[in-house]
């Protein structure tokens, strides 16, 4: 479609001043639809840029081989420029909405040269649903065109609903490599050197300008940027939520069905918990969605949910028929793989992914021909697949995907989950005392930091409220003030009771011998049989210093978990705890200045008080 035909005046006018900006050799408004799509991988297969897979292995799907300079979010590199500093607040970069704009303006300055710039309407959630939103991404990328394909609603069908004076978030994205004339890509990922990448969002004007990265959400603009950055900020101004959760269907063996939402930080087996194959006889698990969850209070004044995204984005390695058979099930066909190992036999293969690579030798994800591992591990440094390596697979896929993911009024959420990896101190399952102690949870989440982003702190333990650390477009404070306002709100209108329950799960303490007490995968849907129960008033629990506890036979144990292990995971660990609550007190919540919510301060002497009487 051309540029002319769009009907909305605003859109055309920001596309005809991209394009002058940019200097595309042509421009393309996306229609979406298969054709499209094909013909995008064609021309990223013309480009030298990805390599067919075997058609009988993995039917309609591509590999594709990034930078080494471009292999995962750059939080560094990342900015929230509203207009005043204190409004993105500690956690946050920010940079002078003008100044950047300026700088940003000189690189995008003929940045599309020698290149299509392709227009791509996009709904984030099902098309016309009141909870979802509109934008429009501009990308010199056809890679980027054919994940936005998979990961969001794509084409003219969104612009019918956008009409021709909707609200759309429109999103700048260049990998900023232009091509000199008779230049090609000839299978070099193009972007641009880590100084001159930036991935910027203006809170105020609900904008997105990314420039010099191709990779995932640095470049797939309508998930972190849009559906949570931007999102978190709508969310706060129009009362509702914009949250990095996954969204479980979970029906119990009476046929009783709830939808649970879940915030862990980036690979801590969010997608493999959203896809979770029960242990527990009679019990039933379906995704709504694995990574973001936009909810809406109903008139009931329940809170609704929709999955904003239409595929995943999941992190390969340690994806196998064991850890996560739904969703190598849902990659197993029309998937774009990045960053993967290439077999001898046209496959992909990764590191954890349950078998040895077959043939004598495998390309990794640099290109270079390495033999075959004969075991799914490699040495730290020389895996075959990128750690962050990924899968971008249609939802629709997933076999246990639940037949209501694209309900336009989204699912009844009954309870939240908070978690992390936490080796110590944070039991298997908490269950909050009330709303405010849950926000408390939330605000004290913390993980060790992996390999989904750039970072030098892998190995640490790292803060990450709500697992939004990243991805929160305004001042953190002003969001935990958000999270009780809601809380306030329900209450203030007698409606408190309809408010989803908040709990913090642990899959991943440890014990002395440094081993992993509580199996995990399957076996964490007896701690979400518990969860289900608590939230109509049943399960078994002792209430604690530091909330709800299970007794330690109210969660039938797994093989492998002694009544000892149980007592442990189950247990308060007091002196744990106080080193906890002193870290709070000393290193985290000031750094909120006087932004941090008193209500916070006070649930954290609260706590302390209970554990000093
Ligand atoms: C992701 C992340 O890619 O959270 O989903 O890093
Ligand atoms: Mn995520």
């Amino acid at each position: 479609m051309k540029v002319q035909e769009l009907k909305h005046a605003g859109l055309r006018k920001w596309v005809e001043e991209a394009a002058a900006l940019m200097s595309p050799d042509s421009v393309e408004v996306c229609e979406g639809g298969q054709a499209e799509y094909d013909r995008m991988i064609q021309i990223t297969l013309d480009q030298g840029l990805a390599t067919k897979l075997d058609e009988k292995k993995r039917p309609g799907s591509v590999l594709y081989r990034s930078d080494p300079s471009d292999v995962a979010r750059v939080e560094n590199r990342t900015y929230i420029a509203s207009e005043s500093e204190s409004n993105a607040g500690p956690t946050n970069n920010w940079i002078d909405p003008a100044e950047l704009k300026k700088t940003m303006t000189e690189l995008y300055r003929g940045s599309m040269k020698g290149r299509v710039m392709y227009v791509i309407p996009f709904s984030m959630g099902p098309v016309g649903s009141d909870i979802a939103k509109i934008g429009v991404e501009i990308t010199d990328s056809a890679y980027v065109v054919a994940n936005m394909h998979i990961m969001t609603r794509v084409g003219t069908r969104v612009l019918d609903v956008l009409g021709s004076d909707g609200f759309y978030v429109p999103c700048f994205h260049s990998v900023g490599k232009p091509l000199a004339a008779g230049e090609k890509d000839n299978g070099k990922w193009p972007c641009a050197p880590m100084e001159h990448k930036y991935i910027s969002h203006f809170p105020e004007t609900r904008e997105i300008w990314s420039y010099g990265s191709g990779y995932g959400g640095n470049a797939l603009l309508g998930k972190k940027c849009l559906a949570l950055r931007i999102a978190s900020v709508l969310a706060r101004d129009e009362g509702w939520l914009a949250e990095h959760m996954l969204i479980l269907k979970i029906t119990n063996p009476q046929g009783e069905a709830k939808y649970i939402t879940g915030a862990f930080p980036s690979a801590c087996g969010k997608t493999n918990l959203a896809m979770l194959i029960p242990t527990l006889p009679g019990w039933k698990v379906e995704t709504v969605g694995d990574d973001i969850a936009w909810m809406k209070f109903g008139a009931d004044g329940r809170l609704y949910a929709i999955n904003p995204e239409a595929g995943f984005f999941g992190v390969a390695p340690g994806t196998n028929d064991e850890s996560n058979r739904n969703a190598m099930v849902s990659a197993s066909k029309n998937t774009i793989f990045t960053n993967c190992g290439l077999t001898e036999d046209g496959d992909i293969w990764w590191e954890g992914i349950g078998y040895g690579a077959p043939g004598s030798e495998i390309i990794d994800w640099k290109g270079n021909k390495r033999p075959s591992p004969q075991k799914d591990k490699s040495p730290k440094g020389e895996e075959i697949a990128h750690p962050n390596a990924r899968f971008t697979a249609p939802a629709k896929q997933c076999p246990c995907i639940a037949a209501e993911w694209e309900d336009p009024k989204g699912v009844p959420i009954s309870a939240f989950l908070f978690g992390g990896r936490r080796p110590k101190t944070i039991p298997l399952v908490n269950q909050s005392k009330g709303w405010i102690h849950g926000v408390f949870m939330g605000s004290i989440v913390g993980s060790e930091v992996t390999a989904a982003v750039i970072s030098d702190q892998v190995g640490q333990v790292r803060r990450d409220p709500f697992a939004m650390l990243p991805f929160c477009g305004y001042h953190m404070g002003d969001y935990f003030k958000h999270w009780i306002g809601l809380g306030k709100k329900a209450e203030a209108e007698g409606k408190a009771d309809k408010l989803p329950k908040i709990f913090f799960v642990n899959w991943f303490r440890k014990n002395a011998g440094d081993r992993f007490i509580w199996p995990g995968y399957g076996e964490n849907s007896r701690v979400l049989a518990w969860i289900f129960d608590r939230c109509d008033g049943r399960g078994k629990a002792v209430e604690t210093p530091i909330g709800f506890l299970p007794t330690p036979d109210a969660i039938e144990r797994p093989a492998g978990v002694s009544e000892e292990d149980m007592k442990e995971i189950t247990g308060v660990d007091i002196e744990g705890w106080k080193k906890e609550i002193a870290d709070v007190r000393k290193n985290h919540y000031p750094k909120f200045g006087d932004k941090l919510p008193k209500e916070l301060y006070d649930e954290l002497d609260a706590i302390e008080s209970r554990f000093n009487v």
